[in-house]
């Protein structure tokens, strides 16, 4: 949670980072030298390196908001026939690079150059730009000419021109509309809930276009701050440090799903989570104890809505400290009874813990965290203090040889205590509450309380005195940088970089300043926790849940997008926010559903429940002091939630077989109208209705006292979900999006099926346990040539290596559906029900005299097989006539 939460009253708008276009954020800097090749251009094992230098003529042009730096290295590597590296670094490799590690990023081990590969590479010589051509369709895709090209210590500038009003997504994290408008997106991880378009806890600069029907992705491979931005045709990258280090990512099909897939070949596959992660979560910062956790479990059993996991926020902890419990509200004995109660009714458990460890020389944590030396340190090496909930606090060093075997064992014996199935870990930008090292020598000094809780006065005084000492303490022993004050300010919306977080003066192990790493920290504690989580079970998947994320988190952890309010604002932009994580490989991630700053209201925890039911992860939560939103609190809430979460667990193997797919390949479980569709640019802005895979598509009510939506469709059929009517019948040749307007009562959730596609169900229970003891269904829905087909994946849905499982092919052609693949998966799944829905399908019978026997009700537009029985572990072929 948040730090200003308890500030919520002020006045939301959302206008904040309104620039004139010569604001500085905007400009180019039109000034600067320029670099021309000098030398020989090197054939390398995987494509060419250009030595470059500074044109040096023109004096005023150096030196803009740093040192420049005068000799740089292109290496141009050719890695896949669908992937380009360029990578522009300085000839002396001072410059710091995201480490090739799982703490930064695993790439892959590239020796040949790619043949065949769907892009060009050309460059000029001086002054030195590049271009790169997508080979298909001879499409300039990035092309640095003509405009600045900078590389200074503290400042790098680089800029492509992009065509009129593009379609840009991606850029992150921000709340913002998914796909880009002009604007600044600025990189630098924080922790902050009520901005629009500023900085919030994650860093991803990675983005995809799709012009004309086809995509691309661009990385640029860097954990600096950085303001990223998106306008007068343009996109001009203005980063504070590192090197230009990018990756082109250029399918042939030109698919926005394969730009996913190529992307997630790079920077790592997202997680495979276990089938309970599938279910509904509740979670609340602020119950005041265990009974009342316990009173809401009971109470969603009574109201009839699924609950799977309880989760409990820091208010378990004592004095807010990682590891231990409040002993009079939250009991130890009583917090390991939870997990066997919930366990016994097939339920889950997960709680909160946090990276800052309260310095305290009783407490065990910081005992062994200082044994062990892992603390982040200060510029003299002492070691460095913030402060976070429990007050002061130390902040372990990922990057310490130590950090691994002190969080495996911090989380391993709690972990092990408490019989947990997950951790939620929050506050990992890092956030802190104060200016950079508040805390310098203070161990021991007691709860203090909270910087918004203090007078404007006294807080300012803080301010004025932290900033002080901040600069005190100076730069680390060498840095010849400004890291406190880089000369271009990016756009942070915390103000100077170290406000609220580490110092970015403070060190990391190896001498590696905050100002480098920032951005990668919650990245890092994600992939320690994943291991620890993993050391102590290495038989089921581990859960993490984390607040800051980097490029490749996602095979780590998932994300919630953090701090947002019980408005319609921030209903409605949870759809793109999700979007933008399923591209950047976070597929399972959620918003806080029914908002959690602010007071909700009952229409509002409605629709919100009745949407968040299929969010990837689906969890409602609350902050402390705000009204309560558990959903059955309200009977119109109650109702939505069950209609909706119904739905949800029906389509549990379908949730489950996107999963897979993502895990496997990359594509997003949410995904765009646009990226199914990308031919039709109507649907390029569409972030208000989301498909699920490709065959479910939502449209919910997003706006107070509509009971309609005006939702668009793309050419096909598209089924009710409930009714099974034709909703829209948009087929042939010159088919285009069409809109229609949906009924849409406080209670129902529009939800249709696209003609084509077969999907797994099962019936929903109580439990996602008792959900998938329940025998399989199959909706078979008819395109307009009566064929359909879908995919459905079978393993245990816990371990985290998978022994046996089962991968099926269901086509349906001519009257005959057949279940071809793999049927590895040894445990008997039945096959109970078959529904076919299209024209047509009502005056279907079986034709097969084994299968005579099968029931059939019909109704209007389709037909039902009650009792097929069919056994899924071999191939099998029905018959319709
Ligand atoms: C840019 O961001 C501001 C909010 O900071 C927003 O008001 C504006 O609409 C955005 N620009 C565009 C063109 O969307
Ligand atoms: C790791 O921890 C041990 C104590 O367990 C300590 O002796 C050692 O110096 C630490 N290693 C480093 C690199 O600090
Ligand atoms: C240190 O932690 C202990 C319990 O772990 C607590 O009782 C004590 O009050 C704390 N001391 C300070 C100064 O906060
Ligand atoms: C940033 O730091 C500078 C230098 O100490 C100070 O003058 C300025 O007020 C700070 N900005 C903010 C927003 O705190
Ligand atoms: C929000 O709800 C809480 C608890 O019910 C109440 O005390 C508070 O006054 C409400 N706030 C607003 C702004 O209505
Ligand atoms: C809510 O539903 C319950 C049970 O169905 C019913 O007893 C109660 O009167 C309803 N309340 C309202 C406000 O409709
Ligand atoms: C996998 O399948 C084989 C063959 O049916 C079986 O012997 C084995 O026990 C199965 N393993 C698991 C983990 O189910
Ligand atoms: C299901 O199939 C059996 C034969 O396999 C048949 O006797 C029965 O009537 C069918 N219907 C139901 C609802 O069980
Ligand atoms: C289906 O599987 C069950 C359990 O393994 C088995 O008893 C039954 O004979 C199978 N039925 C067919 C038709 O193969
Ligand atoms: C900090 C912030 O604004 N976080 C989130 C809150 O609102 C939306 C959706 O509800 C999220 O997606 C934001 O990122």
């Amino acid at each position: 949670m948040k730090i200003s939460h308890i500030v919520v009253a002020i006045a939301l708008t959302f206008s904040a980072n309104v620039f004139s276009q010569t604001d500085k954020h905007y400009a180019l800097s039109t000034s600067a030298s320029g670099y021309k090749v000098d030398g020989k251009v090197k054939s390398t094992d995987a494509g060419l390196q250009i030595p470059l230098s500074l044109i040096s003529d023109k004096k005023d042009g150096i030196n803009l908001y740093g040192n420049t730096i005068e000799n740089l290295v292109v290496d141009v590597d050719y890695e896949t026939e669908e992937r380009l590296h360029i990578k522009i670094s300085d000839k002396e490799k001072k410059q710091y690079t995201v480490p090739d590690s799982p703490l930064g990023i695993e790439r892959p081990n590239v020796v040949h150059r790619a043949e065949k590969a769907n892009y060009d590479f050309q460059y000029t010589a001086k002054p030195f730009s590049f271009r790169v051509v997508r080979k298909s369709d001879k499409a300039v895709i990035f092309d640095t000419s003509n405009m600045p090209f900078v590389f200074e210590d503290q400042y790098l500038e680089l800029s492509t021109k992009l065509p009129d009003d593009a379609n840009i997504y991606g850029l992150g994290e921000v709340t913002a509309p998914f796909r880009r408008t002009t604007n600044i997106t600025t990189i630098w991880a924080r922790d902050n809930a009520d901005d629009f378009y500023r900085n919030i806890y994650g860093s991803h600069p990675y983005y995809s276009e799709i012009r004309d029907g086809k995509a691309h992705g661009v990385l640029l491979m860097n954990s600096h701050g950085m303001d990223v931005v998106t306008a007068d045709n343009r996109i001009t990258y203005k980063v504070i440090g590192g090197i230009l280090d990018f990756y082109f990512f250029v399918p042939k099909s030109g698919s926005p799903n394969d730009v996913s897939i190529a992307y997630t070949d790079l920077i790592g596959k997202p997680l495979m989570p276990s089938h309970w992660m599938l279910g509904w979560h509740h979670c609340r910062y602020g119950y005041k104890s265990i009974n009342d956790v316990e009173t809401v479990i009971k109470k969603y059993k009574e109201a009839n809505i699924p609950l799977q996991t309880a989760w409990v926020d820091i208010d378990y902890m004592e004095e807010t400290k990682d590891f231990s419990f409040d002993g009079v509200n939250f009991p130890k004995k009583r917090m390991i009874a939870l997990g066997e109660q919930l366990h016994k009714e097939g339920q889950n458990y997960v709680v909160m813990v946090d990276p800052a460890i309260s310095a305290n020389t009783t407490y065990g944590p910081y005992v062994r965290g200082t044994e062990m030396d892992v603390w982040i340190k200060n510029p003299d090496g002492s070691d460095y203090v913030g402060m976070v909930w429990p007050g002061y606090t130390t902040f372990p060093d990922w990057w310490h040889p130590n950090a691994s075997a002190y969080w495996e064992k911090e989380i391993g014996d709690f972990v092990d205590m408490l019989g947990v199935d997950g951790l939620w870990i929050d506050m990992n930008e890092p956030a802190s509450f104060c200016l950079g090292s508040c805390g310098s020598g203070k161990v021991d000094a007691g709860k203090q309380p909270y910087r918004w809780l203090l007078p404007q006065e006294v807080q300012d005084a803080n301010h004025a005195a932290q900033e002080e000492a901040l600069k005190a303490l100076g730069n680390p022993p060498g840095e010849t940088r400004d890291l406190l004050y880089p000369k271009y300010v990016i756009n942070n919306g915390g103000g100077n970089l170290s406000e609220l977080t580490v110092a970015t003066t403070a060190l990391h192990y190896g001498n590696v300043p905050h100002y480098d790493i920032h951005n990668l920290y919650g990245h890092a504690e994600s992939y320690i926790t994943r291991n620890a989580l993993i050391k102590q079970n290495s038989k089921a998947r581990p859960f993490v849940l984390s607040r800051s994320t980097f490029v490749g988190t996602g095979k780590n952890a998932g994300h919630w997008t953090g701090d947002n309010h019980s408005l319609w604002e921030y209903l409605k932009s949870s759809l793109a926010n999700i979007l933008n994580m399923q591209m950047f490989g976070i597929t399972y991630s959620g918003a806080d559903v029914c908002g959690f700053n602010q007071n909700t209201t009952e229409e509002l925890c409605t629709r919100w429940m009745s949407i968040g039911a299929f969010y990837p992860f689906a969890r409602n939560h609350n902050a402390i002091g705000q009204s309560d939103q558990e959903p059955y609190l309200w009977n119109t809430t109650a109702e939505a939630s069950r209609n909706a979460l119904q739905v949800r667990y029906a389509l549990l193997p379908y949730y489950y077989t996107l999963f897979e797919e993502s895990h496997r390949l990359g594509t997003g479980v949410w995904r765009p109208l646009i990226f199914e569709y990308p031919q039709y640019n109507e649907i390029a802005a569409n972030d208000l209705q989301v498909l699920v895979g490709s065959d479910i598509l939502l449209s919910p009510v997003l706006d107070k006292g509509r009971t309609t939506v005006d939702a668009q469709f793309p050419p096909g059929i598209w089924y009710d979900w409930f009714t099974h009517e034709t909703t829209v019948e948009n087929v042939g040749k010159h088919a285009e999006v069409e809109t229609v307007t949906l009924d849409a009562p406080i209670t129902h959730i529009p939800v249709h099926i696209r003609g084509g596609s077969i999907i797994p169900t099962k019936q929903p229970k109580y439990t996602v346990g008792e959900t998938y003891s329940t025998e399989y269904s199959l909706i078979i829905a008819l395109d307009d040539s009566d064929t359909a087909k879908g995919r459905l994946y079978i393993d245990d849905g816990e371990s985290l290596e998978v022994e046996n499982s089962s991968d099926i092919s269901f086509t349906y052609k001519k009257g005959k559906l057949s279940a071809s693949g793999e049927f590895g998966y040894a445990h008997p799944e039945k096959l109970q029900k078959i529904t076919i829905i299209g024209k047509g399908a009502s005056k279907l019978t079986i034709a097969h005299t084994e299968h005579k026997s099968i029931e059939l009700t019909k109704d209007d537009n389709s037909v039902t097989a009650d009792n097929v029985s069919i056994n899924l572990t071999e191939p099998f072929e029905i018959k319709f006539d």
